[in-house]
């Protein structure tokens, strides 16, 4: 008999997932399709988006799925495709702004681009979109905004000086996003994954001197990997959480807990 909490029942929802054509974004996408909700891939790669949506439909038999090719740093194209969505696939009732990117360097060698283009895509972008939306979940009087945080809310790590910053930044906007918007009916509050196998740390993961010191630095002992994300973001998506406000979930295996 499979058992279904109306809780954390997702059905007739729609999400809206940006960077969802891999790591991270595409886990949390297909566990928001199994718990019932109707998904939209984004990212800025028609071809990868196009693979990630076959898989989805196959990982998940059933789904209603949408791909949304847009740069989450131009407010024109998130503009179009917002009313794209809404107009061809439902109101967007979940958005978890996902989509993030890494430029590592010392602060003393960081060029000014690298600053602005992990600031634009990691915190600028959640902006752009989440001001494209959320006037239509406030007239709707509903909506569920995630955006992806990080560990590096908290704490930050050499070389990662502008991706901290945007993070950090990413917490308090989400605080904001909660105290401007929880009297509409909206719950806004972040998800803080720790260290996971992605893409994004593809390099580190096969660096053995830094695999050895994550490993230990996490009481878990080890890596996360982006399907244990999901039962927190499903959460965060669903009634269960329609009193939870400004918080930051962190899923990292014990890592902000220790010294
Ligand atoms: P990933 O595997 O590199 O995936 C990043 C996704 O974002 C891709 O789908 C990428 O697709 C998309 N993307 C990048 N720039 C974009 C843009 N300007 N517009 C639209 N989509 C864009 O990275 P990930 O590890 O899954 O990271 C996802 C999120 O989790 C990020 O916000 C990251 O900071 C955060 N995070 C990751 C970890 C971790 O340990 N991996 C931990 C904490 C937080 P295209 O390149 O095709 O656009
Ligand atoms: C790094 C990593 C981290 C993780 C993540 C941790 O260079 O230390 O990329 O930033 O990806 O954000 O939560």
């Amino acid at each position: 008999m499979s058992v279904k909490n109306p809780l954390f029942d997702l059905t007739g929802r729609v999400a809206l997932i940006t960077g969802s054509s891999q790591g991270i974004g595409f886990a949390l996408a297909r566990g928001l399709a199994q718990a019932g909700a109707a998904v939209v891939l984004n990212g800025r790669d028609e071809k990868k988006l196009a693979t990630a949506a076959a898989a989805l439909r196959t990982n998940v038999p059933g789904a209603r799925v949408l791909s949304a090719a847009f740069d989450v740093t131009d407010s024109t194209a998130i503009a179009r495709e917002v009313n794209r969505i809404e107009t061809e696939f439902g109101a967007i009732n979940i958005l978890i702004n996902n989509a993030g990117i890494q430029r590592r360097a010392p602060l003393t060698e960081m060029t000014e681009a690298q600053w602005r283009e992990v600031l634009d895509t990691n915190l600028t972008s959640t902006f752009l979109v989440a001001r494209a939306i959320a006037p239509r979940m406030i007239t709707r009087g509903e909506g569920k905004i995630i955006n992806t945080c990080s560990v590096m809310s908290e704490v930050s790590r050499p070389t990662i000086g502008n991706y901290s910053a945007a993070k950090g930044g990413l917490k308090m906007l989400t605080r904001a996003m909660a105290v401007e918007w929880a009297k509409h009916g909206l719950q806004c509050n972040g998800l803080g994954p720790g260290y996971i196998v992605t893409e994004l740390n593809r390099a580190l993961v096969e660096n053995v001197d830094f695999n050895k010191w994550i490993c230990s630095r996490t009481p878990a002992g080890r890596w996360g990997q982006p399907e244990e994300l999901v039962g927190a973001a499903v959460f965060l998506a669903s009634p269960a959480s329609d009193f939870v406000n400004g918080q930051i979930l962190y899923v990292d295996g014990g890592l902000l807990a220790a010294l």
